[in-house]
Order: structure tokens, then C-alpha cells, then sequence
């Protein structure tokens, strides 16, 4: 083995990709929402099924909750079955987009006891991570307007600063807010945080806790997310990605199955400033890399297997890429040179390196064969009936 593929292997090892419990349960389009047999009645079981994924990946140690469609009673309780399974409870989702009150926005409301009503959800949120040891909040607001004059954009934002404000000061010296964006849906007018720029500028606003998620699948047809990437990473704001792929607009389709050259882009730049592990730190604490997918008509526990194996394809080809050939032919202008060097690697089948790497670990090196093996598809099918919808997407 080269130099490099050997420390691919140890960073590669190293890696870490969180998945979303919302993932697990039935969750689709606007249009249907295709019930599948076996999936979780409750937060404990997606939690077990969560646990399924790490031990046939090895890489996806911790699953993010989203408030309320994982409301227990006891969030100490959660966490410690978490922990009895193999995983811990990562980033909390808030959820301020499904009540009657938000249809004119949370945080942006015009009427002040909507804000108030948002503003105590997102603080219970952070209750929550007090109590399931989170590090991370995750806010998406759906807020904005449909029309020219509903609202003004300006004092919008201003209701934006207070809520956030209020939100960030409630933080401990040890959790972060992770404000994400999305360019539109379900406002088409205005959305009150549509961009990179509009998050990153409320982020500087707030203070270093609070940094920048980047959805992969929020923004324009086109738009160059690496770029993004890049400029966040150097401003040190960049806090953590929820990775899915896209074909039209936000399609939570599997990661790296739209544009896997896209997603070797982005892990590209994250490699090549050192950003994969613990080398960089935004608000204290390194990148979180987060799926945020539906799986409408495929199974859903191989389908996040699959997801959590492209990722780790994609950072294998980034982590090949040959930096000293990169940088001579870059410091040279060879223009063709610098593209072949990325080229390359791009190309390179990773699949055997990956597959030695889960050998190592004590895995199989095909976990979606593995887990088709396992029977524990057959177990919940059988055991679990009556499966519940994400809540999402109904
Ligand atoms: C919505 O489009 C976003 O991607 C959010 O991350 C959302 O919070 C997530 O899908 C679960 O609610
Ligand atoms: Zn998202
Ligand atoms: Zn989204």
C-alpha cells in the first residue's frame, strides 16, 4: 500500500457521519407518503435501527432527534439507551415549521406571541441537550413570504437577530447553533434565511458559537457548493453539512447518488484544509457531517448503509488526490495538469481500500450485503407493525 492510501485508511477510520432519525420512519413527498412494513413505532426503536447502521458501517456512531417527532419523556433515559446500543444522540432538530401559529413564520412573525411561542421552543430544545449530553442545535426556519408587500423583509430580520439572539445567550460554553439555509420552500417569495451569506452574517452577528450548515440540497441548480464550502471553512464558520442528493430542488434523495462528483468536490476541499477530523474547529468543535434524507420508495435502513458508504467513497478519492503533483502543476500553471490530479483520483475505484479498511475494523466489507444477511430486516418487519410517519413531508 502507498503512503497515502495508508493514511486514507487512518483518516478514513477516523470519520464519522451522523444519521437522522427522521430517516428511519416513513417520510416522502407532499404528494404520498408510501408506508413501509417494519419501520420505527417510536424514538427507541429508530434509535435501534440507527445502531443497526453503525454496526454494519462502523462509521455513524451518533443520530440526530427532531423535536417533536422524538419527544420522550425522559431525554436522560433516551440518551442512556442510546448509549446501552453502540451510539450517542447527536445534533437536536428543532421544529418550528408545523403548527397552525407559523403559517406567516416563527421567529419572524409579525404577531410577537407567535415569536414568543417559537423562540420557547427552540430554548426547550436546548433544555433537551442539556439532558442528552447534545453539542449541537440545528435550526431551519421554513420562514418568509409568497407575496410582494405581505410582510416587510427588513423587520423580518430584525425579528430574526432577537429570536437567535435570545436562543444563542441560552447556549452552554460547550454547544454550538448550527444555523442552515435553503433557498426556498415553503416560501416562494422571500425566505428569511435563503442563502449561505444571510446565515453566516447572522452567525457573525451571534458570536463564534454559532456556524454555518451547509444542506446539499438547498440551493440553485448550478450553484458552485464547494465554493461555499471553501469560503466558509477559511471564515472558520463552517459548522457541520446535511448531506443528500438533489436532481430539482430539495429532494433528500440518497447522498452521492445525484452527483457523486459534486460530493468528491465538497470532501475535496474539506480534505485539502484539513477538515475532516479534529484539525479544524468551528464554535469548538470540529464539521458535523449529517445526513438529511427521506426515503420515500427504498428501503430505508440499506438506503442510509448505501449513503454513509458514498460519503466514505467520496472522502477515500479526496484523500487520494496527489497534493504534491496538485500543488506543482497548480504553482506551474498547468492549468491541465492541476485538473488531471484531481481527475485521477476521482477515478480511482476505492472500493477494495474501503472494503480492506472494514476488514480491519472487524466488519464485512460489503455492510449492504451484510445487513441483507443479518435477518434484521425480517426481525422488525415482523415484530414492529403499525410504523409511524416522520411527521415530515405528510
Ligand atoms: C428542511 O428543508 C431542512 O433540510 C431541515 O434540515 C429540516 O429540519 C430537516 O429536514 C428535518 O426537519
Ligand atoms: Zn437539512
Ligand atoms: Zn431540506
Amino acid at each position: 500500500m502507498t503512503d497515502r492510501a495508508a493514511a486514507a485508511r487512518r483518516a478514513l477510520r477516523e470519520q464519522r457521519i451522523e444519521t437522522p432519525s427522521w430517516a428511519y420512519a416513513n417520510s416522502g413527498t407532499r404528494f404520498k407518503v408510501f408506508a413501509q412494513a417494519g419501520v420505527p413505532r417510536d424514538p427507541w426503536e429508530k434509535l435501534a435501527d440507527a445502531a443497526t447502521v453503525h454496526r454494519f458501517t462502523g462509521v455513524a456512531p451518533t443520530v440526530a432527534l427532531h423535536i417533536p417527532w422524538d419527544r420522550v419523556e425522559d431525554y436522560g433515559a433516551l440518551a442512556k439507551y442510546a448509549g446501552e446500543h453502540g451510539i450517542g444522540i447527536g445534533t437536536i432538530n428543532a421544529n418550528v415549521f408545523q403548527d397552525d401559529d407559523y403559517k406567516l413564520g416563527s421567529v419572524t412573525n409579525p404577531d410577537p406571541g407567535v415569536r414568543r411561542k417559537a423562540t420557547d421552543h427552540l430554548l426547550e430544545c436546548v433544555d433537551i441537550m442539556d439532558a442528552t449530553g447534545s453539542r449541537d442545535l440545528k435550526l431551519w426556519f421554513a420562514d418568509g413570504t409568497n407575496y410582494p408587500g405581505q410582510d416587510s423583509i427588513r423587520a423580518r430580520q430584525d425579528r430574526l437577530a432577537e429570536a437567535l439572539r435570545e436562543v444563542y445567550d441560552r447556549l452552554g460554553d460547550d454547544q454550538r447553533m448550527l444555523l442552515e439555509y435553503k433557498l426556498f420552500e415553503p416560501a416562494f417569495y422571500t425566505t428569511d434565511v435563503p442563502d449561505w451569506g444571510t446565515s453566516y452574517a447572522h452567525c457573525l452577528e451571534l458570536g463564534p458559537k454559532a456556524t454555518v450548515c451547509i444542506d446539499t440540497g438547498h440551493h440553485a441548480p448550478g450553484t458552485n457548493i464547494e465554493f461555499i464550502v471553501a469560503f466558509l471553512l477559511r471564515a472558520g464558520r463552517l459548522g457541520a453539512f446535511d448531506f443528500n442528493s438533489r436532481f430539482y430542488a430539495d429532494d433528500d434523495l440518497m447522498v452521492g447518488a445525484a452527483d457523486p462528483f459534486q460530493l468528491f468536490r465538497i470532501l475535496f476541499e474539506i480534505v485539502s484544509a484539513d477538515a475532516l477530523g479534529t484539525g479544524y474547529t468551528s464554535g469548538g468543535a470540529p464539521i458535523a457531517f449529517m445526513l438529511d434524507q427521506c426515503h420515500n420508495i427504498e428501503a430505508k435502513i440499506p438506503a442510509i448503509i448505501r449513503s454513509v458508504l458514498n460519503v466514505q467513497e467520496a472522502t477515500a478519492k479526496a484523500l487520494l488526490v496527489d497534493t504534491d503533483a496538485l500543488a506543482a502543476a497548480q504553482s506551474g500553471g498547468d492549468v491541465l495538469g492541476a485538473n488531471a490530479a484531481l481527475m485521477d483520483a476521482f477515478s480511482t475505484d476505492v472500493r477494495p481500500l474501503l472494503g480492506g479498511l472494514r476488514e480491519e475494523m472487524g466488519l464485512d466489507p460489503d455492510p449492504v450485503a451484510a445487513y441483507r444477511r443479518s435477518g434484521y430486516q425480517e426481525r422488525i418487519v415482523a415484530e414492529r407493525v403499525g410504523g409511524t410517519q416522520a411527521g415530515w413531508g405528510a
